[in-house]
């Protein structure tokens, strides 16, 4: 039971008895295709608490796909465009982002994770019981079923999203495989997700009205979501975000990854291809790094089991909700191109819609004339309340496209086997230390100092002083339900089950000196390509007291082919140079947090210490800022 206070626990006796009063026969069918009596009971239990008008059972069949795109215009949740194709949502002024304060892991008990937003379970239930009560009175309900994987994978998840929003449905009609027919094979056998939603009370925007009460809970023992009076994706769409908080703790138990990484392609020697995983903050290259990949399995997230001792990753999604301001046709191609093709169904998010029926975005070639935004009613020059201007489109609006219209798109997408990961990538912005590229030493050297101990400067675009560097472990933080001790000592765990563990490495395209970035926005190949090599022990290094790093000569070579430019040693030697105080003020920052957090696995703090000896060595012998020429070749 999911709310034992609202109803009775004999009225679900009779679940398909009870769902006939809320389906027609025909949805009532649909549900009764599938042979799994508890789903019948959580989709009554629903049911009974938020009193739905009706209950819509999606099977992924074009006629349900164009329903549900038909219901999200009619009741407003999104708006046409001049392309049929393209349609435009909003989310409301107080809606526009994932929210982390009402974002909590109900724990028995409530019990206290350092970095983690926890809450007792029994309260957290009892909250959500009302405010589901009658939340979809005279709304309809719609029931979809999906993967989270390929199809017929042993790595691949099931997931059942609940949920009075049309858009939300759509958007996961676009993101996910849709898995009704997976569910009718499977039966009772099968284990999923449950994720509840409902938009709440709207108001005449279509814009969720109480906010203040916008909640997303996180049940690890139910391995449930409740999500309510929220529309943002990130808050909503069950399998995006809400799902990896529940497939992180599935992979802990059970000894398997669920990351926040990109999986891409790289072309190496002879037309060989190496999968490379990748962690960034936001704001720190990973769309572009995945863009920039010569094959794209993922751009977001990532599952990652050890199989026959070899790390092998498939991509839980089929599709982008991705960050549409700033991209532009020059430095966006492959992006763009989608974006402006009528033919491919997306939704745009808290862009502008103009009253001729067109979108505009910043980045979007022309001018933004007077149409609706996240705001509401707009025209250039208007002005908030405090006389600042209102920017014609969010700088969070998005995109949500299916990942099949990237030209890029890896032929494996589905391979139920996932792909062989040669190398992790952990991406961070950092303004004065880390290099544009390092490889670790070994796994845990690379967990422990660029993945574990990820940070990432603070930009404009979050409220605080700019400039401070905040830590990020793996770039999941927002979304770990553990504590990232444990989540560390998993990584550990999972090496044991790799006969050879992928490579780990660190990159940073936003090293500056006097002001201007070394590295141009095209040189991530370059990157990539030397970390191809790498794995195929095909470039040299140069062992430093932090990690490898490329070799002058490899580099020129590889920008010379890669991207037909002449690489100077002397912009070698500043991006190369060890800056001892930096990464000394690194591990600093990085041992202190840890220090609070009890189940931090103790090598954390040796492979710290021994990392903090060496630069002290080096120092001691070079100074503070020591030139790659200075060390061997390896
Ligand atoms: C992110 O913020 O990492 C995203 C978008 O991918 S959201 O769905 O909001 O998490
Ligand atoms: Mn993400």
């Amino acid at each position: 039971m999911r709310f034992p206070g609202l109803i009775e626990k004999a009225s679900l006796e009779d679940p398909l008895r009870l769902l006939a009063t809320f389906c027609s026969e025909e949805h009532l069918d649909r549900l009764k295709e599938i042979k799994n009596p508890r789903l019948w009971r959580d989709i009554a239990e629903v049911a009974l608490v938020a009193r739905p008008a009706s209950i819509y059972v999606n099977t992924g069949s074009d006629e349900d796909k164009d329903y549900i795109r038909k219901r999200a215009l009619e009741g407003r949740e999104e708006y046409p465009t001049v392309h049929p194709m393209h349609t435009v949502h909003f989310d409301g002024p107080k809606d526009l982002a994932r929210d982390k304060g009402n974002t909590r892991i109900l724990y028995p008990g409530g019990r206290q994770v350092p970095l983690i937003n926890t809450f007792d379970r029994d309260a957290g239930l009892g909250e959500i019981g009302k405010l589901f009560k009658g939340v979809m009175s005279g709304k309809e309900m719609f029931v979809s079923f999906y993967l989270y994987g390929p199809r017929y994978s042993k790595l691949s998840l099931y997931g059942v999203q609940i949920t009075d929003s049309a858009y939300v449905a759509h958007s996961e009609e676009i993101l996910y495989r849709n898995g009704y027919w997976d569910f009718v094979e499977k039966g009772e056998e099968l284990e999923y997700m449950l994720f509840i939603h409902s938009a709440g009370e709207r108001d005449e925007n279509g814009w969720s009205k109480n906010v203040e009460n916008r909640r997303i809970f996180i049940d690890l023992e139910g391995n449930s979501v409740y999500s309510v009076n929220t529309q943002y994706a990130g808050n909503t769409v069950g399998l995006k975000k809400l799902a990896l908080r529940l497939a992180v703790y599935k992979g802990y138990r059970e000894g398997w990854l669920a990351e926040h990484m990109f999986i891409v392609g790289v072309k190496g020697r002879g037309g060989r291809i190496s999968y490379f995983t990748g962690a960034y903050p936001a704001g720190c290259g990973k769309t572009s790094t995945a863009m920039i990949a010569d094959t794209v399995v993922g751009d977001d997230l990532a599952i990652i089991h050890a199989v026959n001792g070899e790390a092998r990753a498939v991509n839980p999604e089929v599709g982008m909700f991705g960050i549409i301001d700033d991209v532009n046709p020059r430095d966006d191609p492959e992006i763009y191109s989608i974006l402006v093709n009528p033919s491919a169904e997306i939704i745009f998010s808290n862009v502008l819609l103009m009253e001729d029926g067109n979108v505009w975005w910043r980045g979007k070639p022309g001018e933004p004339k007077k149409g609706i935004n996240y705001a509401g009613e707009w025209w250039p020059g208007k002005k908030d309340e405090n006389g600042k201007e209102i920017l014609p489109s969010h700088p969070n609006a998005r995109f949500t496209v299916s990942i099949r219209h990237l030209s890029k798109l890896d032929p494996r997408i589905d391979d139920p086997e996932g792909v062989p990961v040669s190398g992790f990538i952990f991406g961070g912005r950092d303004p004065s230390t880390l290099p544009p590229v390092l490889e670790a030493f070994d796994w845990k050297h690379g967990i422990v100092t660029m993945g574990a101990s990820l940070e990432s400067e603070r930009t404009a675009a979050v409220l605080g002083q700019v400039g401070v560097m905040e830590l990020n472990p793996y770039a999941i933080l927002d979304f770990l339900p553990i504590s990232v001790g444990a989540f560390t000592a998993l990584h550990f765990e999972f090496e044991k089950k790799l006969a050879r563990p992928p490579k780990i490495f660190s990159v940073n395209y936003f090293l500056r000196e006097d002001g201007k970035f070394l590295a141009e926005k095209r040189d991530k190949i370059a990157w990539l390509k030397w970390m191809e090599q790498r794995v195929h022990g095909e470039a040299q290094a140069i062992e430093t007291p932090v990690g490898y790093i490329p070799t002058y000569e490899d580099l020129r070579e590889i920008f010379a082919r890669e991207l037909g430019k002449e690489f100077k040693e002397d912009l070698y030697e500043k991006m190369f140079t060890i800056r001892v105080k930096g990464f000394l003020e690194k591990i600093e920052r990085a041992t202190k947090i840890y220090s609070t957090i009890p189940d931090t696995p103790r090598e954390f703090f040796e492979i710290m210490d021994k990392q903090t000896q060496r630069l002290k060595a080096l120092e001691a012998m070079h100074g503070q800022k020591v030139s790659p020429f200075k060390f061997d070749k390896k």
